[in-house]
């Protein structure tokens, strides 16, 4: 599967998990990565296995959604964390040079020794793609009210100034918190019970990386805002997992 040198054979047939799996730990290696980065994802992949490992339709819907009110937004932006940035940094740079915004660098457990390793991470991937995004979160000068501790450190011009902001891979605290500020925040998160996807006005229950793939196909489309069902989206991905669960045998 993975030898010692950690290269995995592409004939296994779960590759694209696999590879998924080897990007956080090389970024873990980099320093990039919170301790518990890799059970957050561990978590994420058994969401992923049940539900498949595939885009399913009212995911895709979601994107749709959170595309659709990402362009309408005067402000939007990209809240990024180490697991998303491991996971889908190159994608999300792409995505917010799209949208003409920005991305800023906010994680849960912040040491300045991440924050470097991020930073330096995403500066380099601006400049391999040819990309000029703005890339905040080094010098916070603002805060998320309600959440205590160098998480809720955000810059004024980014998060804290933003009307519509995707958070993959979130926590619901903050989650909650964005809302209370008036936010539109719109989740990806393969867990559709997490209180991340409940709080969020956009829950997207996908793997990030067919997420953001997705989402560079649509945004040149523009799509328009719908009046979104968040609770009806979420159950539908529930209800494709216990589909999908229950004719498992047959
Ligand atoms: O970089 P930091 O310090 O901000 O820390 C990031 C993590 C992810 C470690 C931190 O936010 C955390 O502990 O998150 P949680 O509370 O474990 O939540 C992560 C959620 O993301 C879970 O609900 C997982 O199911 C989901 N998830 C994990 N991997 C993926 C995913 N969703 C989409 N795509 C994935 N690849």
């Amino acid at each position: 599967m993975i030898d010692e040198e950690n290269v995995v054979d592409p004939s296994h047939p779960r590759y694209k998990s696999l590879m998924i799996r080897k990007k956080v730990a090389d970024a873990g290696v980099k320093g990039m990565l919170a301790d518990s980065a890799m059970i957050a994802h561990g978590r994420g992949e058994a969401y992923d296995y049940l539900l498949g490992e595939q885009t399913t339709p009212s995911a895709m819907e979601a994107t749709r959604e959170a595309v659709a009110r990402l362009v309408r937004a005067e402000r939007p932006i990209l809240s990024l964390n180490g697991n998303a940035i491991a996971l889908a940094g190159a994608d999300f740079l792409t995505i917010a040079s799209q949208l003409g915004c920005p991305v800023e660098i906010n994680i849960f457990y912040r040491t300045p020794e991440r924050m470097g390793a991020l930073l330096g991470h995403l500066k380099l991937l601006n400049s391999k793609l040819g990309l000029d995004v703005e890339i905040l979160g080094g010098i916070p000068d603002a805060r998320i009210p309600g959440l205590e501790g160098p998480r809720g450190a955000c810059q004024s011009n980014g998060i804290f100034e933003a009307d519509v902001i995707l958070v993959p891979l979130e926590d619901g605290d903050r989650c909650e918190a964005l809302i209370a500020m008036g936010k539109e925040v719109l989740v990806i998160d393969l867990n559709p019970l997490s209180r991340s996807s409940r709080t969020g006005t956009v829950g997207i229950v996908d793997e990030v990386t067919r997420v953001t793939k997705n989402m560079i196909q649509m945004i040149p489309e523009k799509p328009s805002v719908t009046e979104w069902n968040n609770n009806n989206a979420l159950q539908s991905a529930l209800n494709h997992i216990v589909e999908s669960l229950s004719n498992k045998f047959e």
